[in-house]
């Protein structure tokens, strides 16, 4: 039966050990735990990671093993060589530095990135164990980049897809990664590759266009034959468990106990890993600065900051933690009294009956990180409000900022904006409190994290299906042995091939545009079986099409069907078109060229084009999007058409298309043998003109009218080679 395997780093229970008490498990209170936990524990499905213990003997591997069993886990083991190297190394020293905007922190080690593939590598051995085709796999994070296309190396057809819970970087910043493209290839393995927030789903885009040469449509990439969507997918929390926790009666007595230790003041929360990118000692910072401010706060208002222990062998984070104790040491040094402490530290983790309690304590909730892929702290305190009190005061640098727009959102480097954030909380009318929170309470309910799960599978099942449509329409071997028989049997046969992207490459120099002499001989041959009527048709003008392939016995058709030339005749017009708008447009086009360096414009005899397949990546896409729009306006009343193909905007009459002049040929040359290839959507009109029956074939894994689909140019001369032989 197919199953759904969920894979981490690190699998949601703890193994804890000491000689005394033997092995303790504790299970992950996370909310990736909870999430998933509907997924992983029915029936066949599992969750495989690490359990962060070295066992010490056979026996603890075994009970270890018994444990996870029950509770349908399985675990890869890692060897403290592994640990440093790869999780402490690569994936914490490089990749979070990286992805958090953090370049000065990253130590580039190739031992690092060694133990990275060969970590990778043990997950996927692991895997392999359990692993069928039909299964659905769903990989977590930012440890585990390049296991997708492992995974995709051995099973082709299984559906995997790959959540990153930290954010992805802009391309700037990707791009200083040796190793960026070698990962990029890894993450492309998926079928769905999810993020939190749209910024990073466009970040990751930009990086697979410019890096990873594959072509990006809105939120789709070409890999190959395969298509892999790319979506935003916000991770909420499991609000359920937090209001029912803050309104546990443990969690009251707790808060009982709470308020008679603190004497009646004020709570600021702040709970955090130690972690660089959670901006703690910019925190402490500005709530000293805020005191000095406000010295009317004195012996009122008390910050209580949670820090839970992460990372501990990692430099940085040692240097973090002793960078905090100063800072916390220094603040109550200064302001302390007898009867009233600042900044209530705590360097441990708490149960959830504690954090619940200091959820309802808190007036505010200071969540100010430098960068946070997600941040589920600040949403967990708006859960626990149950009397919808309290201020949440959040960075915009977390992705949760997008959806709690009613929180202060503040710039965490900007000290000021948070001091007076800081009282403007403090001094806000409840009403207000009320409203804000009432907003994002309906929200996060809502978009609670089994609604991720569902909405996160159910848009992996969806590109599946897209995948196996598109695979259906596939031209495969028995489609290609169906056209050999049709040719075979067939006494006239009228073949329309288009050039560029179908007997041609995508190409940068005007100069790689010239048919090689494979093409040549190829299109020879396929002239020479009196029975073939060739032509083609093409959107380029008549004289490059005269120069490259005059020479030959077929027949072609240009400028989208303004010149036609029968074999061995003259070029003759379709019919008399306007030219005179040509005056008008031109100056339109030249002025994107003086504002687009790299651009240019080609003048056909009915046409004109701006190219931009030489200008900066990006810079060519967004004038392009700007001229089309321009000139949209203008061709409306002059009866003209804007076409966008490849790297190019052109602009024709609107009564000039291939389906036109396809059909004249097709009346004027019986066949009962029709095949037409093209690759872009001028070519849909080509199909649109074709007989029933015809072989139609479309270069390129889209959506497309004719009936088949091939992947690439080398495609199409493989199959044409075939027909010739
Ligand atoms: C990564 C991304 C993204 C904290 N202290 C205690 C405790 N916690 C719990 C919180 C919360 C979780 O830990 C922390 O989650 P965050 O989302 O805030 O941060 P990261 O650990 O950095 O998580 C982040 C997340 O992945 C999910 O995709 O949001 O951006 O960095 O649930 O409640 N729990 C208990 N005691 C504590 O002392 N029980």
């Amino acid at each position: 039966m197919a199953k759904t395997i969920i894979v981490s780093n690190r699998l949601p229970v703890r193994v804890e050990g000491n000689a005394q008490d033997g092995l303790k498990f504790v299970p992950s209170e996370g909310g990736l735990a909870t999430g998933l936990g509907s997924v992983y524990q029915e029936g066949e499905n599992i969750w495989i990671g690490w359990t962060g213990y070295h066992p010490k003997s056979i026996q603890e591997e075994y009970e270890i093993l018994d444990y996870l069993k029950k509770e349908n886990m399985r675990p890869v083991s890692l060897t403290s060589e592994d640990v440093k190297l790869y999780y402490e190394g690569f994936s914490n020293t490089i990749l979070w530095p990286n992805f958090h905007y953090f370049p000065q922190y990253i130590e580039y080690k190739d031992e690092y990135w060694e133990s990275y593939q060969e970590v990778n590598k043990k997950f996927c051995s692991e895997l392999l164990k359990y692993i069928s085709e039909e299964d659905t796999i769903w990989v977590h994070d930012y440890q585990l980049l390049l296991l997708p296309q492992m995974i995709r190396d051995i099973f082709p057809k299984i559906s995997i897809g790959f959540f990153n819970h930290i954010p992805f970087p802009s391309y700037e910043m990707f791009r200083l990664l040796p190793w960026r493209k070698q990962l990029l290839n890894g993450l492309l393995g998926a079928d769905l590759i999810g993020f939190h927030t749209y910024d990073d789903m466009r970040h990751f885009l930009s990086s697979v266009s410019r890096l990873a040469a594959r072509s990006v449509k809105e939120q789709h990439v070409q890999n190959g034959e395969r298509i892999v969507l790319v979506d935003s997918f916000p991770m909420g929390i499991d609000y359920q468990k937090y209001a029912t926790s803050a309104a546990s009666p443990d969690t009251i007595a707790q808060e009982v106990l709470f308020r008679t230790s603190l004497q009646g003041k004020r709570v600021i929360l702040s709970i955090d890993r130690l972690d660089y990118s959670k901006g703690i000692p910019q925190r402490l910072k500005a709530f000293e600065l805020f005191l000095e401010k406000y010295p009317e706060y004195l012996n009122i208002i008390s910050l209580v900051l949670l820090v839970v222990p992460s990372r501990g062998n990692v430099e940085k984070y040692q240097e973090l933690k002793q960078e905090i104790d100063l800072l916390v040491g220094r603040i109550n040094g200064r302001y302390a009294m007898m009867d009233w402490t600042p900044i209530h530290y705590f360097y441990r983790s708490l149960p959830l009956t504690k954090l619940s309690a200091l959820y309802r304590i808190a007036e505010v909730g200071l969540v100010t990180p430098m960068r946070d892929g997600m941040n589920l702290v600040c949403k967990e305190f708006i859960a626990s409000k149950l009397d919808k009190s309290g201020v949440l005061i959040l960075s915009e640098m977390a992705g949760s900022a997008k959806e709690l727009s009613d929180a202060i959102l503040i710039n965490p480097n900007d000290v000021n904006q948070i001091i007076e954030a800081i009282h403007q909380a403090l001094t806000m009318p409840r009403e207000e409190q009320i409203q804000r929170n009432e907003i994002m309470q309906k929200s996060l309910q809502r978009y609670n994290v089994h609604h991720w799960v569902k909405v996160f599978m159910n848009n992996l099942k969806k590109i599946k299906k897209e995948q196996k449509a598109l695979e259906i329409r596939q031209l495969d071997e028995s489609g290609v042995q169906l056209l050999l028989d049709d040719y075979e049997a067939s006494q006239q046969r009228l073949i329309f091939l288009d050039y560029d992207g179908t007997l041609k490459t995508f190409y940068k120099e005007p100069n790689d545009a010239f048919p090689d002499e494979e093409l040549l001989v190829m299109l020879e041959k396929l002239a020479s079986d009196s029975r073939n009527h060739v032509v083609i048709i093409s959107g380029r003008g008549r004289d490059p099409l005269e120069e490259w392939l005059g020479h030959l016995a077929i027949s072609m058709i240009c400028e989208h069907g303004v010149w036609l030339r029968a074999k061995g005749k003259d070029w003759k017009k379709l019919r008399d078109v306007d030219d005179h708008w040509k005056k008008e447009i031109y100056p339109v086009l030249d002025s994107y060229v003086s504002r687009t360096p790299g651009s240019f414009i080609e003048t056909k005899d009915y046409s004109l084009v701006w190219h931009f397949r030489r200008v900066e990546l990006g810079l060519g896409e967004l004038r392009s999007r700007e001229l089309t729009s321009h000139l949209k306006y203008m061709a409306r009343d002059r009866h003209l058409q804007v076409l966008e193909g490849d790297m190019v905007v052109e602009i024709k009459n609107f009564e000039v298309n291939k389906g036109v002049a396809a059909r004249k040929w097709i009346k004027k040359y019986p066949a009962d043998f029709h095949l037409a290839i093209g690759d872009d959507w001028t070519d849909e009109d080509t199909f649109g003109a074709m007989p029933p029956d015809s072989f139609t074939i479309k270069v390129g894994v889209q959506n497309s009218r004719a009936r088949f689909n091939v992947d690439s140019v080398d495609d199409v001369r493989a199959l044409l080679e075939k027909i010739v032989k």
